[in-house]
């Protein structure tokens, strides 16, 4: 009975999650962190931390012919960000369901958003849409050093 060998037969993703400015200034860090970590995934970076426009243009690049791609830029780089790493099996999906509709009117009750938010604009968190762009966000956000690999005591009571 080796859990973790099972799970690791099985293919863990990882995602970036990042409290946006107003999520940061709002007093939102610890609420949002703590969905993800009450949920059962694996945190393996995190850091408080100003982006320069660079990374910010980086990072939503995919975005770069919207009209609102200029405000975009400047709402993310207006304050500090916390930048997270997430792991586990099906982390990038089910992160998506916990964060709610991009627009937080539409987004469920219960989701970060559709509880804690109101504007599109404003919508409090990050998180990555694809695995591919989880391992290339998170790259993106962390250095090397900056992520720790680590075995979560509870591992057995989250997963058979
Ligand atoms: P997502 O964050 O739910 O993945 P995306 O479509 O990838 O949504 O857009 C990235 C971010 O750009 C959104 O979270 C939001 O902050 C901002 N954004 C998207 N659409 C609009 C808009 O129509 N007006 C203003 N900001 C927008
Ligand atoms: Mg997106």
């Amino acid at each position: 009975f080796l859990p973790h060998l099972v799970a690791s037969l099985e293919k863990v993703d990882q995602t970036y999650i990042m409290v946006k400015p107003d999520g940061v200034q709002r007093g939102l860090v610890g609420e949002i962190i703590s969905r993800f970590e009450k949920k059962g995934f694996k945190l393996t970076g995190l850091k408080l931390f100003q982006c320069s426009k660079e990374l910010a243009e980086e990072h939503y690049k995919d975005l770069k012919q919207k009209p609102f791609f200029p405000k975009l830029i400047d709402y993310i780089t207006s304050g500090p960000v916390v930048c997270m790493a997430w792991e586990g099996v099906g982390v990038v999906p089910s992160a998506r369901k916990l964060i709610g509709a991009t627009d937080p009117l539409q987004a469920e009750p219960g989701t970060i958003r559709g509880d804690l938010a109101v504007q599109t604009g404003r919508n409090i968190v990050h998180g990555s849409d694809s695995p591919e762009n989880g391992k290339r966000e998170v790259a993106l956000w962390f250095k090397e050093g900056e992520l720790c690999d680590w075995t979560p005591i509870q591992a057995p009571w989250l997963r058979e």
